[in-house]
């Protein structure tokens, strides 16, 4: 096999793989429509286009019309015209709005990181990056939610600019509006939505603007099943000098070339999230808790019980008897089956990237393709042959993913097959 044949080969055996062959229950993966998928792939993947008002390149009327129109799609959907898509991930979105609102030295106060908070709100990414100090807020292991009275307290001594909420362990919404009606209307709430963004774009989860956040940051492409990128969404009401600010921050302070190709899908995600984003994010939410209830049910300890124990796309296990997460992630694997090992709340931040207590289980994708509550409790019995009883259900995995190829909740292709034809043709 030549180098040609070896990668082309490399990219075959992924799709085939993880396309096909996998149940994917990574909480923070998903998978493009056919629509958006085809327009992904266009001229603009060769272009730049840097500006503010103004572009300061040439060639460039086609990308500025297509990031005005993503932009109205936002706009239409969270009532602002305060969006940015240009950050190329949730972590920069973070920096970028960070560095807006801070200075080096400052102090912030986020979820920790064995509490779901994500990496770029800890010492060990963006935050410290910028020289920035996090004080974790405090959290109810047994609710799987922030202890709501210690943070305020904590909010209230700390005086922080900022606080950041959102996790990327999140069973339950967080308590925005509790909180900020308990503390100084100056500071700024910030809500790192990456992980349930589908679903808050579905009116499913949580409402953050209503309950009183000023600024989310997202990623596009957890529950929110767009391109890979991120994004900052503002209410409306945000003093035009932050914004301003981020825009600033956003270009030419942090993203240059902010990858132009992302947007007609992004744009053709957010129009499908438009029509079908409602019946997506309920469905995700119910086969969530269907596989949780299967699972508890074949013996797992499953987080939360008490409280149907999930309101998201999530299902946390402690797996801790079983052996550990990453033993159990890995024997998934060898499975088919694709989770994440994921540190608990009682783990150190050490645990995280070793053995820690948990795995994570997203129901998100294989509800795109078409999975409902009948093939949770089927998924429920797999994990029970596959790790109670020690069997190889990778053969079993394989077969059933046969009848799970279509991308349900999107546009059909054929009705645009006429433009799509054209659409590289000219090469
Ligand atoms: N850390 C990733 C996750 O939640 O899987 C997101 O950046």
């Amino acid at each position: 096999m030549n180098d040609i044949e070896r990668i082309l080969s490399i990219v075959r055996n992924q799709n085939k793989w993880r396309r096909f062959e996998c149940l994917n229950l990574v909480a923070s993966e998903n998978v493009m429509s056919p629509l958006a998928e085809r327009v992904y792939l266009s001229d603009f993947m060769s272009r730049y286009n840097e500006h503010n008002a103004e572009s300061h390149y040439q060639g460039t009327k086609y990308a500025m019309e297509i990031e005005r129109v993503v932009k109205e799609l936002f706009s239409r959907r969270f009532g602002t015209s305060k969006v940015e898509i240009r950050p190329l991930s949730g972590g920069i979105a973070n920096l970028i709005v960070y560095r807006s609102i801070l200075k080096p030295g400052d102090t912030f106060i986020s979820p920790k990181l064995t509490a779901g908070g994500h990496v770029s709100s800890t010492r060990y990414g963006v935050a410290g990056v910028l020289s920035l100090s996090e004080v974790p807020m405090f959290f109810d292991h047994e609710e799987m939610t922030i202890d709501v009275d210690k943070t305020i307290e904590l909010i209230n001594n700390v005086k922080p600019k900022l606080i950041m909420f959102g996790r990327s362990v999140i069973l339950f919404p967080e308590p925005i509006k509790e909180i900020r009606e308990a503390i100084d209307p100056k500071i700024k709430i910030i809500y790192d939505a990456a992980h349930v963004f589908g679903l808050i774009w579905g009116r499913k989860f949580q409402d953050p603007f209503a309950e009183g956040a000023d600024i989310v940051t997202t990623s596009t492409h957890k529950t929110f099943p767009g391109p890979q990128g991120g994004a900052i969404i503002a209410r409306d009401d945000l003093d035009d000098k932050t914004w301003r600010k981020i825009e600033f921050t956003t270009f030419p302070g942090v993203v240059y070339n902010h990858h132009i190709h992302r947007f007609p899908a992004l744009g053709i995600t957010a129009l499908e999230m438009l029509e079908f984003g409602e019946k997506y994010a309920e469905q995700v939410i119910r086969n969530a808790r269907t596989l949780a209830e299967t699972l508890f049910d074949y013996g797992f300890n499953v987080l939360c019980p008490h409280k149907e124990f999930t309101a998201s796309h999530q299902v946390l296990l402690d797996v801790r008897e079983l052996g550990g997460g990453r033993k159990i992630a890995e024997k998934l694997e060898e499975n088919n089956i694709i989770v994440t090992k994921i540190a608990l709340p009682w783990d150190s931040d050490k645990d995280a990237t070793g053995n820690p207590s948990g795995i994570r289980i997203g129901v998100q994708e294989m509800t795109r393709w078409g999975m409902k509550e009948e093939e949770m409790k089927y998924i429920g019995e797999l994990f029970h042959e596959a790790l109670n009883e020690n069997k190889s259900v990778r053969d079993k995995v394989i077969e059933f993913r046969k009848d799970f190829r279509e991308i349900k909740y999107c546009f059909e292709v054929e009705k645009y097959e006429d433009y799509l034809d054209g659409l590289l043709g000219g090469f």
